[in-house]
């Protein structure tokens, strides 16, 4: 993406570049979706496609990657491609590498016995490999897993990707049902389901909790359905038929730590709004409290008068020995198309990949600390290396936040 010139809404020009832009780079998208769903034999029928790829892989064992730090989404999203996949005599694990730190999630696999795995990082507690045929992405395209590598060192194949976020690059799946105008990966899951690939049956407990895990992912991708569009709502509608309401709701009250609530206080007391924006960094977390970020952006988003909110701190890894700057951001805005804005704001690492993304609504970033990494109890230089980080993301985000010369509409 390229420069923005500035802003000529003040002109009361509403065709600006901006928008010309934003519209050609949406045609863009929706062409190269297009492409690669024609690619896949999805231009018909994505559920006739899927069940052809079963059939063809029945017998075998795949693994199932999700994002590193998997949200209700990927979750259910994964479990329901496995319980679809176990009726074509195929065998499915599901993993992620980094942890359940979402109060919310982990309630989720609890209460429902959802069968995702973490793959730690040490090797020898590595899954063998030679047992697969193959790896499937759900709610991702492998951008925000780190096990993606893994399974290429591997030479595992990608046999399909599902997911709803923007297009990522160059996909080599199989099949690749991606389809970024639908709000949750949950919704496609729920429709692949309903075309029949495999009946539901609402006495088999497993099934009524999967489709409740569902009911959660798709609720909690599409703000509690405000922002659900008609897929979503017919998707729900066909969840509802098997989903337990009092195990969703037991999900939901899950209550949020106090670490959790001092980040949010922290974002709180740090928080800098300009232009309806709200940006708040929180300092250094542990590793376990990383989802206190989306958390803290939720909460900040709600303030009056403001549309957006982008909180971001340095997650310390004390295993690892690894810091990483991660963030969030949360929009009501329709215009603000948060995979843009992250890309634009913060650009890509020294090898062509971008720092993070988005869906509708909701964007995250990650960006590695490297060589300066390692914390050190009370001393000057975690101080001074967090105000460094602190300030330049700052530069970078209020640059486009900037009515001059920023890609935010502020009208
Ligand atoms: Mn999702």
């Amino acid at each position: 993406m390229s420069k923005q010139p500035p802003s000529t809404t003040t002109s009361g020009n509403t065709t600006s570049n901006n928008k010309g832009k934003t519209a050609l780079a949406q045609n863009a998208l929706v062409d190269q979706t297009a492409t690669l769903r024609r690619a896949a034999g999805l231009e018909s029928n994505p559920a006739e496609a899927l069940e052809k790829l079963l059939k063809k892989h029945s017998g075998t064992q795949q693994l199932v990657l999700l994002q590193d730090f998997p949200d209700p989404d990927a979750l259910s999203s994964a479990w329901a491609y496995r319980l679809i996949a176990s009726a074509y005599n195929i065998q499915c694990d599901i993993f992620y590498s980094g942890t359940l730190s979402h109060q919310e999630n982990i309630a989720l696999v609890k209460l429902t016995n959802l069968p995702a795995k973490r793959w730690p990082a040490s090797a020898k507690e590595a899954p063998d490999l030679t047992q697969y045929q193959g790896y499937v992405l759900i709610d991702t395209q492998g951008t925000t897993s780190h096990l993606t590598e893994r399974v290429e060192a591997a030479e595992l194949p990608l046999l399909l990707v599902i997911d709803h976020h923007a297009i990522q690059g160059k996909i080599k799946a199989e099949m690749a049902d991606i389809r970024p105008d639908t709000h949750a990966t949950a919704t496609m899951m729920a429709q692949y389901l309903q075309s029949g690939l495999i009946q539901l049956d609402r006495s088999n407990s497993y099934h009524v909790k999967c489709a409740t895990a569902l009911m959660h992912g798709l609720r909690s991708d599409t703000s509690q359905l405000m922002q659900a569009s008609e897929p979503d709502f017919i998707a729900a509608a066909f969840l509802s038929q098997y989903y337990d309401a009092q195990l969703l709701s037991a999900i939901l009250q899950a209550s949020r730590s106090r670490r959790v609530m001092d980040v949010i206080e922290r974002s709180l007391r740090n928080r800098q709004m300009q232009n309806s924006v709200s940006i708040a960094g929180v300092g250094y977390l542990r590793y376990e409290d990383r989802d206190a970020i989306p958390q803290a952006a939720d909460f900040l988003v709600t303030e009056e008068n403001i549309h957006t909110a982008v909180v971001y701190g340095i997650v310390h890894d004390e295993d690892e020995e690894k810091e990483l700057v991660v963030g969030s951001l949360r929009t009501n805005k329709i215009t603000l198309d948060p995979d843009e804005f992250i890309k634009e704001a913060l650009g890509q690492d020294s090898h062509g990949r971008f720092f993070g993304g988005g869906r509708s609504m909701a964007g995250g970033f990650e960006i590695p600390i490297g060589f300066l990494s390692g914390y050190y109890e009370n001393s000057d230089y975690n101080r001074q290396k967090w105000e460094v980080f602190d300030k330049q993301i700052k530069q970078k985000l209020q640059r486009l936040v900037d009515p001059e010369n920023g890609v935010l509409n502020t009208d």
